[in-house]
C-alpha cells in the first residue's frame, strides 16, 4: 500500500492533436475523465483555470466563484480533492508576449487578472496552491525584453497573486525552453532564488516536472533533492522524456527507470508528502493510442510508480553502506541495476 496521494489533470487526457496534426481521438467530458481518474486510484485533480470555468474571459467575477463552487460539488460526489489551480497563460491572444512579463501593460493585467481569478477559483475548489507554469516567460528574441525588467515585472505579478490572498501558496514549475526559449525560470535553482524576491518567500515555492529537468540536461533525483533540502517541494509532475528534446510527457519511468528509481527514492526518503503534497502526474497518452486504450498511461504510470516504491524498500541500504564505505561505487551501481533487473 503506498503512503501517498497521488493526482492528475484533465489535460492529460487529450486527443492526439499535436504541432504536426489533428486530433486523432473523441473528447471525453470533464466529468467522464474525473469519475474515470477516481477509479483508476487519483485521490485529487489538478485544474487549469478554464478546465474549472471554461471561456472565463467573457464571466464576471461572481459568475466564475459560481461555476468553481459548482466543480466541487462535482467533486465532493466523487470524493476527490483539487490539487492546485493554474492560470493558463498561453493560450489566450493576449499573452503571444508572455503574461506578467509581456511588453504590452494591457496584457501584463491580463495575467494578474487570470492569476486573481484562479486565486478565487482555487478558494471554492478548497485549495490553496496557485501554480504558475511561465509558458511564455521569456522570449525568442533577446533583444524584444530586458532579462532584469522580466525577473521584475514577474516578482510584480506573483506579488499581486500574494497580496490578494494570505493563505495562498505560489508553486512556481520551472521549464527551461518550449514554447519560448530563454525561460526566466528554467530550473528550480532559479524558481528558488526568484522566491526570495518576492513579498512572501515562505508562500513561494517549486513543482518539478521530470520531463522538465531532462530537457534543461539535469538529474530530476538532484532537483527534487535541491528543493526538498530547501523546504521549497510543494508539488511535483513525474513523467519521462527521451533527451533534450521536444517535450514529450511520457509515462513516469518508460525511458529512463533508473532515474525514476531515484526520484521515488529521493521523495520517500525525505518524507514528500507529509504536509499533504501529492505525486502528480503530467502524463500524455501517445497518439498512437486507440479510445479504448487512452488512460492506459496513466494507469501505467501509476503502477510504475508503485512498483518503484517496491523496489525502494527492498534495496539494501546496509550494502549501499558498505560500498560507499569501501568507496566502491562500480559495485553499488551494479547491484541498483542489478536489483531493478530482478523480478
Ligand atoms: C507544460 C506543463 C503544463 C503544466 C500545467 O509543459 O507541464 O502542463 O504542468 O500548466
Ligand atoms: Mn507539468
Amino acid at each position: 500500500m503506498s503512503r501517498f496521494k497521488f493526482s492528475v489533470g484533465p489535460w492529460n487526457v487529450h486527443e492526439g492533436e499535436d504541432a504536426f496534426g489533428p486530433a486523432v481521438r473523441k473528447p471525453i467530458s470533464f466529468e467522464s475523465k474525473v469519475k474515470k481518474f477516481k477509479e483508476i486510484g487519483m485521490d485529487a485533480i489538478q485544474f487549469h483555470d478554464d478546465d474549472a470555468v471554461p471561456a472565463m474571459n467573457s464571466l464576471t467575477e461572481d459568475q466564475i466563484r459560481k461555476e468553481a463552487a459548482g466543480v466541487k460539488e462535482m467533486l465532493d460526489s466523487e470524493g476527490l480533492s483539487a490539487e492546485f489551480v493554474a492560470p493558463r497563460l498561453w493560450m489566450d491572444p493576449h499573452t503571444a508576449d508572455g503574461g506578467f512579463t509581456s511588453n504590452s501593460k494591457e496584457d501584463r493585467e491580463f495575467a494578474i487578472w487570470r492569476g486573481l481569478r484562479s486565486v478565487d477559483i482555487a478558494k471554492e475548489l478548497g485549495c490553496q496552491k496557485i501554480v504558475l507554469w511561465l509558458a511564455r516567460e521569456g522570449t525568442l528574441c533577446q533583444e524584444s525584453k530586458d532579462p532584469v525588467t522580466s525577473v521584475k515585472r514577474l516578482v510584480e505579478g506573483i506579488n499581486a497573486i500574494l497580496a490578494y490572498d494570505p493563505d495562498i501558496k505560489v508553486l512556481i514549475e520551472p521549464k527551461p525552453n518550449e514554447p519560448i526559449d530563454r525561460s526566466i525560470c528554467p530550473t528550480i535553482g532559479h524558481v528558488i532564488g526568484l522566491s526570495y524576491l518576492t513579498s512572501a518567500p515562505e508562500r513561494v515555492g517549486g513543482l518539478i516536472e521530470s520531463a522538465h529537468v531532462i530537457l534543461a540536461g539535469l538529474d530530476p533525483a538532484s532537483e527534487i533533492g535541491y528543493a526538498l533540502a530547501s523546504g521549497k517541494l510543494w508539488g511535483v509532475h513525474l513523467n519521462d522524456q527521451n533527451g533534450m528534446k521536444y517535450d514529450q510527457d511520457k509515462s513516469f519511468g518508460v525511458e529512463n527507470l533508473r532515474q525514476a528509481f531515484n526520484q521515488v527514492m529521493v521523495l520517500k526518503k525525505h518524507n514528500y508528502g507529509s504536509s499533504g503534497e501529492y505525486i502528480g502526474l503530467d502524463v500524455k497518452a501517445m497518439r498512437t493510442q486507440k479510445q479504448e486504450v487512452c488512460y492506459r498511461h496513466i494507469q501505467n504510470s501509476l503502477e510504475i510508480f508503485k512498483l518503484l516504491e517496491k523496489k525502494v524498500d527492498t534495496f539494501d541500504t546496509a550494502y549501499r553502506d558498505v560500498c560507499i564505505e569501501k568507496r566502491d561505487y562500480e559495485a553499488l551501481e551494479f547491484y541498483t541495476i542489478n536489483h531493478l533487473l530482478k523480478g
